[in-house]
């Protein structure tokens, strides 16, 4: 490639500072170095967890950034050693590598190489997918069936290997059990897709929001029901109308409130509650330990807990295969330089996800 081994200038979108608007600048994007491999990212997805990071949720964060992780792109060179990708082969950056527990997946510090005006612009999460190119290390990067969309399967990189792995593979949820999903976005409508896909034959799809129930019907659903119209707390409904509470309840919002609500929907013999929403790095629970005592379980999960580098790619294949359509969470797909009014649109509740064309 003309490119490899140079310098190269493009757009991406700098976070300069928490609270501000994305700014839209030419950047630097340094060549790989040993190990890594530089990506041209085609089509990158808003997640929630970008919006934390914007409001200042984690100090750790290291401000000015380029944030977004939820991408899919082609490989434009690769550094000193790299063997399992190449250029032109399409892949899926992971901003959760695979084994995530090494040193060097547990530092995400490791490969900056973006500057903008003069400046060293912070790496986030690996991947920085709001630029139009970006260097990650390769074990943190997914080659993908060529023939996949990648303006469609960006959204394997976060959103919706999130909430269905945490039906799947957290929770595990078996045919003809009852679950119960908190927060309709990206995330929570996934994971309805995925407790659908495991057969549970009752799905109660629960969010503020009244205009995510069509699509959470249309994924699987069986119930919607909004806090707000309820004379209850949304626990004591839930176990109303299960009997005994759920199966498996899950947190896809990130609040301490509803964490501990969806954990007092589940039975409190067998229940299995997830935790998947992202809390403010300074939060801190207190709880009734009688809710765990009794038996229920609380679990984390982590993008779905896939093996992302082995599972990404069968993933995209599930995709092809048309084992799931993801596709459905797309309502919104906009030129790059819009991507401060995709984070409108998803502020607003107007969105499930946005798609960022470069
Ligand atoms: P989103 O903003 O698209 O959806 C959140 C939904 O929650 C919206 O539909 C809201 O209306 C709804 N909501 C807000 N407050 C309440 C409430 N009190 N009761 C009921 N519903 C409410 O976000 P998203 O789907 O992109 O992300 C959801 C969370 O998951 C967020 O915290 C994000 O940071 C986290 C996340 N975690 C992982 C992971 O690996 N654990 C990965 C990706 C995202
Ligand atoms: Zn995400």
């Amino acid at each position: 490639m003309a490119t490899s081994g140079k310098v190269i200038r493009c757009r991406a979108a700098v976070a300069w500072a928490v609270g501000k608007e994305l700014s839209v600048e030419e950047v630097e994007v340094a060549p790989p170095k040993a190990g890594e491999v530089r990506i041209k990212i085609v089509a990158t997805g808003i997640c929630h967890t970008d919006e934390h990071v914007l409001k200042g949720c984690f100090p750790n964060v290291e401000f000015p950034v380029i944030l977004g992780h939820e991408g899919a792109g082609i490989v434009e060179s690769v550094g000193e050693g790299v063997t399992s990708v190449k250029a032109g082969d399409k892949v899926i950056p992971l901003c959760v590598p695979q084994c995530g527990e090494c040193s060097f997946c547990l530092n995400p510090e490791s490969n900056h190489r973006f500057t903008c005006k003069g400046k060293q612009i912070h790496h986030y999460m690996w991947v920085s997918t709001f630029a139009e190119y970006t260097v990650v290390p390769e074990y943190a990067v997914a080659k993908i069936d060529p023939a996949a969309p990648l303006d469609k399967v960006c959204l394997l990189g976060c959103g919706f290997s999130t909430g269905y792995g945490a039906a799947i593979n957290t929770a595990k949820v078996k045919p003809g059990s009852t679950c119960a999903i908190f927060g309709l976005g990206g995330v929570g409508l996934s994971v309805v897709m995925g407790c659908k896909a495991a057969g549970a034959s009752r799905i109660i799809a629960v969010d503020i929001n009244k205009d995510k129930f069509a699509k959470a019907k249309q994924l699987g659903a069986t119930d919607c029901i909004n806090p707000r119209d309820c004379q209850k707390p949304i626990q004591e409904v839930l176990t109303e109308m299960t009997g005994q509470g759920v199966d498996y309840s899950f947190e896809a919002i990130g609040l301490k409130e509803t964490m501990i609500a969806a954990l007092a929907s589940c039975n409190m013999n067998t229940g299995i509650c997830v935790m998947i929403g992202v809390p403010d790095s300074a939060s801190e629970i207190s709880l009734d330990p009688m809710l765990l005592l009794t038996g229920r379980t609380w679990k984390g999960s982590l993008l779905g807990g896939w093996k992302t580098r082995d599972c990404m790619p069968k993933l995209v294949s599930s995709y092809l295969e048309k084992k799931f359509n993801s596709d459905l969470l797309i309502t919104h797909t906009l030129p790059f330089a819009k991507v401060n009014e995709g984070f409108e649109l998803l502020r607003a509740g107007k969105s499930i996800r946005s798609v960022l064309l470069f």
